[in-house]
């Protein structure tokens, strides 16, 4: 292995360079060798300045991230930063790729800072629910001024060359390639004699007196629940109202705090995990995959626009392949439409209105190489399109399945290649960065890791998995949620809780947004499936019967109003007391602790259920789901993690407790939830 730090001579100068793929983390070794070799370059009287930079494809991504929560090994990274700031010669930073976190401290320590154009430089720390704990919170202020400094640091943003050259975050912005130019700039330093500029030395002002506080009203929404970015706020005010010594002392404090906190082992978490889901374990990385060239979705409603736009940002011909001349009349109208409506929501808006186009001409399904089934409404209406696409696909094209529910063996096995069969299930119109692809039993591996590839290639994070799980895990909710209507709580109380707790949307208002025919059609398909008190549950059927589909249909748990706000509605509560007496209920109030543990846990529950089925092969792919799926909050990690956090036990008693006073059977702990229970074991800790 090349050392992670080499120090090189060229005439004066002192060439450190970093070699620590993939991206540079200052990782122990690396932070011990760097301090050796800075020392042995400071002490060195032929060196008369000294250039920093990084080997490979980036410039230090940060503080190594897998040392976090570990016991802290000397030196630390602010023990290498006031090194660097304390040097008795000029310390240059070259920096290209990403210079992030305690890298950007490492840089703002040195006396100048270049980069190339491609460079990009931000602290993300916020997003794994820290801030900059090296130093950056002191010195970005110091050096940019307080209100750019905030911008950075509360909201993670990551800045260009250019503006961070505007910004005065960097000295200059210099031509490739790095090395050379970068000691060309040394020289520079040294022949015009520059000082050494200590950004330590520079004083932070607020703009107004009132400033830190107007920020933190401004974020308060935005921000909700999170713990970060209000600590960074915190460590700002120390930069402006403490010496340079206090403040760092204040920073590191705020950083302890938050490394310990919940919110940021949760967000660290998540990190980890949406990387390791598209990573899955008996998908072998190297598994080959097939060119797609052409993508033919069929169809021209929400769903089938929807996905057109996600996957015109990535495959050169999509096209919509329209039932009626009326459909595709009205398909090519709304992709003419310039605003973000119909077609083009989503993440690849404007990729989606270059590379999408619209037919009748059925003959096209001889060319695809994939081909998405987003019209049919059930099982069998999909299981005779799948049919009709096998007869007249060519071989090897890919036959996917769009129906969140569906059974996807149950659908492959209509046609006579099964192996090329797979489902998909995008989120909130295609705007959700997860994708669930489900394989069924005989998909072939070469399928699933195309579809995890263009996936991808969409900038979307793909979770592979065997079924449905975001969308059964939300049924077995609501049908919870519907249990405590039944019982006297109102939508808007239920919605509340879930909101309080971090959900953007609580259960009503997201089934609304979605479409009540979705979860009613589901019910209807499995209705005999279902156990004696869920059957007499028809809450959702009396509300859908009234045509109240949703927001869409301008009322579902809701009223709405023109804009599409929510409104509770007088009329649903009266719905919902006559329901109750029929079904011999009385009803009471319910606690909001109630509500959320019994909401929360049903979802758990079935969780665990998908788990022990193997439909989702690891706790961290239904974590993603939710997380990016149905906006459960990052920082409680997803329903898995969350459940670890709370002790399993605790969870198994409480809907023992909740079964046994509402007398639902449902609610018996899922064999994996009461395992895990007994042997005080949680989902990331199962055998
Ligand atoms: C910090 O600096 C704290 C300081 O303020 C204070 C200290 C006292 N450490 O994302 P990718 C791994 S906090 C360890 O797929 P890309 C990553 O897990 C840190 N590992 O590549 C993956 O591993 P694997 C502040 C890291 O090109 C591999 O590298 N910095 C780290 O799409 C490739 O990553 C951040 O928050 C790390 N810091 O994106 C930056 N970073 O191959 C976090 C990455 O085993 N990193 N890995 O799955 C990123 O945002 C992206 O990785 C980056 C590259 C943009 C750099």
């Amino acid at each position: 292995m090349p050392p992670l730090v080499t120090l090189e001579k060229h005439g004066n100068l002192g060439v450190v360079a970093l070699n620590n793929p993939p991206v540079n983390a200052l990782s122990h070794e690396l932070r011990r060798t760097l301090c050796a070799l800075l020392a042995e370059a400071f002490a060195d009287a032929s060196i008369d300045a000294i250039v920093i930079w990084c080997e490979g494809r980036t410039f230090i991504a940060g503080a190594d991230i897998r040392e976090f929560g570990k016991a802290p090994l000397a030196p630390d990274v602010p023990e290498v930063v006031e090194l660097i700031d304390r040097a008795p010669k000029p310390v240059i930073a070259a920096l290209h790729g990403t210079a992030l976190g305690g890298g950007l401290e490492l840089a703002l320590a040195c006396h100048y800072r270049i980069a190339v154009a491609s460079a990009r430089l931000g602290f993300p720390e916020v997003t794994l629910g820290l801030l900059p704990g090296a130093g950056g919170t002191q010195r970005l202020p110091r050096l940019i001024g307080v209100s750019a400094a905030l911008d950075l640091i509360v909201n993670g943003t990551l800045v260009s060359a250019a503006k961070a050259h505007a910004l005065g975050l960097i000295d200059a912005v210099i031509e490739e390639p790095l090395k050379e130019h970068a000691q060309a700039f040394g020289a520079r330093v040294l022949l015009e004699r520059r000082p050494l500029r200590r950004v330590s030395e520079l004083v932070a002002q607020l703009d107004a007196p009132e400033q830190l506080e107007a920020y933190r009203s401004s974020i308060a929404q935005k921000h909700r629940g999170f713990l970060a970015p209000f600590h960074c706020i915190e460590a700002v005010r120390a930069a402006v109202e403490l010496p340079f010594e206090a403040g760092l002392q204040r920073e590191r404090e705020l950083f302890v705090e938050l490394m310990a906190s919940p919110e940021s082992k949760a967000q660290r978490h998540a990190f980890f995990a949406e990387r390791e889901v598209a990573k899955l374990p008996g998908l072998a990385a190297e598994t080959a995959t097939r060119a797609l060239r052409s993508v033919v979705v069929v169809g021209c409603g929400k769903r089938a626009r929807a996905l057109g736009a996600c996957f015109a940002g990535a495959v050169p011909a999509v096209t919509l392949l329209a039932g009626t001349q009326q459909e595709l009349d009205n398909t090519v109208a709304a992709l003419g439409v310039s605003s973000a409506a119909s077609v083009l929501d989503g993440a690849n808006a404007g990729e989606g209105r270059a590379g999408m186009t619209c037919t009748l001409d059925a003959r096209l399904l001889s060319e695809a190489d994939l081909i998405v089934e987003a019209s049919a409404g059930d099982v069998a209406a999909q299981r005779s399109a799948l049919a009709r696409f096998d007869a007249a696909s060519r071989p090897g094209a890919i036959l996917v399945s769009t129906l969140p529910y569906s059974d996807i063996d149950t659908i492959a096995s209509c046609t006579g290649r099964p192996a090329d069969v797979v489902g998909i299930h995008v989120y909130r119109g295609g705007a959700a960065r997860i994708v669930e692809i489900m394989r069924a039993r005989d998909t072939s591996p070469e399928v699933s890791a195309t579809l995890m590839q263009l996936v991808k290639s969409l900038g979307k994070v793909p979770a592979l998995v065997r079924g449905p799980v975001g969308s059964r895990m939300f049924t077995e909710y609501l049908r919870e949620a519907l249990f405590l209507l039944e019982e006297g709580a109102v939508p808007q109380q239920v919605d509340r809780v879930l909101h309080d707790f971090g959900f953007q949307l609580g259960p009503f208002a997201e089934s609304d947004r979605e479409g009540l025919d979705i979860e009613w059609n589901h019910r209807k398909a499995r209705f005999d499936s279902l156990d004696p008190r869920a059957r007499a549950c028809t809450l959702l059927e009396q509300i859908c019967e009234q045509g109240r589909f949703g927001l869409q249909a301008g009322a579902g748990f809701y009223r709405y109003d023109a804009d599409g706000n929510p409104i509770p509605d007088p009329d649903l509560e009266a719905l919902l007391v006559l329901h109750s007496k029929d079904r011999g209920v009385v009803r009471r109030t319910i606690p909001d602790h109630e509500i959320l543990e019994r909401c929360l846990f049903a979802l758990i529950n079935e969780g665990a259920r998908v788990l022990e089925e193997r439909v989702a092969a690891r706790p961290l792919d239904i974590d993603m789901i939710w997380i990016h799926g149905y906006a459960f909050p990052v920082y409680r990690g997803g329903p898995m993690f969350y459940a670890d956090q709370l002790g399993l036990a605790g969870v198994r008693d409480a809907m023992l407790e909740y079964a046994a006073q509402t007398r639902a059977e449902h609610r018996t702990p899922a064999p994996l939830v009461e395992r895990l229970a007994l042997g005080a074991k949680g989902f990331y800790a199962a055998p």
